[in-house]
């Protein structure tokens, strides 16, 4: 070992050089994203701790400068010489990449952190970045700029607090955007304080219209379903839970069914959203089907006769979290959110099918409920089934036709095609004129289209303008649902810029997502933009999106002059001329992409826009009316 200090501090350099060349490589994008990542490595580390038993509150603040400092009451950073090394630990945690967490031997058991990157990413990516440790009495900090030591560790005063400050600014030459958003950092710890039981966390907003939250929840993963199911309607009010440790896996699930149709289970694992499933998923529902048929065969509730209830027909309106901590889990998929360790598979199978066969033969009446749900689920179920295989056949029969009322494109490639969803017959027309007929195709829908979410699988699929969607998109619904067989690339909603317009548009929107949702996730959803002004001066004319932007126009040219502003009422008011050049043609218009980042957030939009709670939804509209309007969800 000759002149240690010297080669650690060269491969260091090295390790985070690598970093700030590469930083999609270790925090996804250096988008928005990736900005708000960095707060997730960071407050992972104290989860961590809080898992560990020793931190019962985080703080996170947004400061004025959006700079983020996160503090916690745990043991602190270790500030001693790392023996090897030479440096203090605390040291080789900020500037050695994977080294948080694992130093001096004493490692975490589970790691939430496990799936991150760890703080020496967050310090390589940030213009600065100082760390505080209080500990045996002494405030210790040291400071760093993009990665680099520029103070070494000092104590720098007493104390008798314990814990970990960090304060850091993402570097605005690495990051397209640096400003954090209060909800989508709120949404994360919130979800955090549900999966760790008892940890306070708060975020405050030191920015102009100051804000803040605090989140802590005894219950753990229970609140996170009451939360789910708060706008929807329990059909009993007791929620199962069990938490417990079997084989080295530690296993929380809680469930709860309401009066919808609609599944909504969130899987975690070292609390780490798998949004692709996986082994443990498998398992939770193997032992879900398996127990209430047995339970339901047991007590009788199924005739000798009567066939089994399949693994959907007792998923009908479950609100589930499963949340799992693993020694050495392994993540699967393109986006490492797919479970793959086998061993998990059976144990909760095993821990489920325990602990809910006791809770059902305890609750009676809740057991009751649960079959019955699930009976009238398996009813719908053949009822749609059948009206599907009408669907099918009658396609067949027509020989694969489409339905009548499409104005289908020439070109037989999906990639180069697209499909406007507009609304009425008179718009439907402008549409037909404005299209280039070799890549555009137009589907008018007439009047309100149906509300999905209020309505039974099998009322849905006899609805016209649904079957016409289900023909036109060729991909099938739900279970059936198969994108390869899309043959629209775009699927392009073009309602008018009014209020109808946009209720129409929510409704394709919750048909599309609840029934197609991978057409979303895969980003072949769009919207259209519609001009709501035309104004015409000195021979020109101006198309305006926005009040906002009619009034910096009229600036911009001069208010003397103007001979028409027009505001169209809809669609079918513009030739198709005009519709071509302002929404249509794919030179100049401006499509929204619709995306959905945040699965929670937009089943609570749906519901509460959507379901049969009047009040929520009048609230929702007054609360919300621009974001609908800009279809965020
Ligand atoms: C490690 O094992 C010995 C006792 O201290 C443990 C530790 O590292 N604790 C710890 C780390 N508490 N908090 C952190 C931490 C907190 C934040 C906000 C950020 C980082 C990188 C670490």
């Amino acid at each position: 070992m000759t002149s240690a200090y010297d080669e650690n501090q060269i491969q260091v350099l090295e390790g985070l050089e690598a970093v700030r060349k590469r930083p999609g490589m270790y925090i996804g994008s250096t988008s928005l994203k990736g900005l708000h990542h960095l707060v997730y490595e960071i407050v992972d580390n104290a989860v961590d701790e809080a898992l560990a038993g020793f931190c019962k509150e985080i703080t996170v603040k947004i400061h004025k400068d959006n700079s983020i400092s996160v503090k916690d009451d745990g043991r602190g950073i270790p500030v001693g010489i790392h023996p090897q090394k030479g440096i203090p630990a605390i040291e080789l945690v900020f500037t050695v990449l994977h080294a948080g967490g694992k130093f001096g031997g004493e490692g975490y058991k589970v790691s939430g952190g496990l799936h991150g990157v760890g703080a020496s990413v967050v310090n390589a990516l940030s213009e600065w970045l100082t760390v505080e440790v209080y500990k045996d009495g002494k405030i210790y900090e040291q400071k760093y700029e993009r990665g680099n030591v520029i103070k070494k560790l000092e104590i720098i005063g007493d104390t008798s607090d314990c814990g970990t400050y960090i304060h850091f600014k993402p570097d605005g030459q690495i990051f397209e955007e640096t400003e954090f958003s209060f909800d989508i950092l709120k949404q994360r710890l919130q979800e955090t304080a549900f999966l760790t039981k008892g940890l306070k966390i708060n975020l405050i907003d030191l920015r102009e219209d100051s804000k803040e939250v605090s989140f802590i929840y005894k219950g753990g993963i229970k609140e996170f379903v009451s939360y789910i199911n708060k706008n929807k309607t329990p059909i009993f009010n007791d929620i199962f839970y069990v938490e417990t440790t079997k084989d080295g896996i530690n296993v929380e699930v809680a469930l709860q069914y309401n009066d919808g149709f609609i599944e909504n289970t969130y899987t975690y694992v070292n609390n780490i959203n798998t949004v692709d499933g996986g082994t443990h998923l498998s398992g939770f529902r193997t032992a879900l089907t398996r127990t209430i048929n047995d339970y339901a065969r047991k007590f009788n509730l199924i005739k000798d006769n009567d066939k089994n209830l399949s693994g959907e027909d007792v998923r009908e309106g479950l609100t589930a979290i499963l949340s799992i901590k693993i020694a050495n889990p392994q993540f699967e998929g393109q986006t490492k959110t797919k479970l793959g360790n086998s061993e998990a598979k059976n144990v909760i199978d095993s821990v489920v099918s325990e602990y809910l066969e006791y809770f059902l033969e305890e609750n009676p009446a809740i057991g009751k409920l649960i079959v019955e749900k699930g009976m009238t689920a398996s009813k719908a179920r053949d009822a749609a089934k059948r009206a599907r295989e009408l669907i099918r056949r009658k396609s067949v029969l027509e020989n694969g036709r489409m339905p009548g009322k499409l104005v289908d494109c020439l070109e037989k490639d999906p990639e180069k095609c697209e499909i406007f969803l507009v609304e009425g017959d008179s718009a439907g027309g402008s549409a037909k004129g404005a299209r280039t007929p070799s890549i555009q195709a137009i589907l008018p829908l007439r009047g309100k289209v149906l509300n999905v979410e209020k309505s039974s699988l099998d009322k849905v699929l006899i609805n016209d303008e649904i079957k016409a969607m289900i023909t036109a998109f060729g991909t099938g619904i739900h279970d059936d649902f198969d994108i390869s067989k899309l043959r629209y690339h775009k699927i392009i909603i073009m309602t008018d810029a009014d209020v109808d317009g946009a209720h129409i548009r929510t409704l394709l929107l919750t048909f599309i997502y609840r029934f197609m949702k991978p057409l979303i996730e895969n980003g072949k959803v769009y919207i259209a933009q519609p001009p709501l002004y035309r104004v015409e001066k000195n021979k020109k004319e101006y198309y305006v999106y926005s009040d906002n932007q009619l009034d910096e126009l009229l600036n911009e040219i001069g208010r003397n002059g103007i001979k028409p502003i027009q505001r169209y009422k809809g669609l079918g008011e513009m030739d198709p001329e005009q519709l071509w050049v302002t929404t249509m043609d794919p030179e100049n218009r401006i499509l929204l992409q619709v995306s959905i980042e945040d699965a929670i957030g937009a089943d609570e939009i749906f519901t509460r826009l959507m379901g049969d709670k009047v009040d929520l939804r009048r609230e929702f509209i007054n609360e919300y009316a621009k974001t609908v309007k800009n279809l965020d969800i």
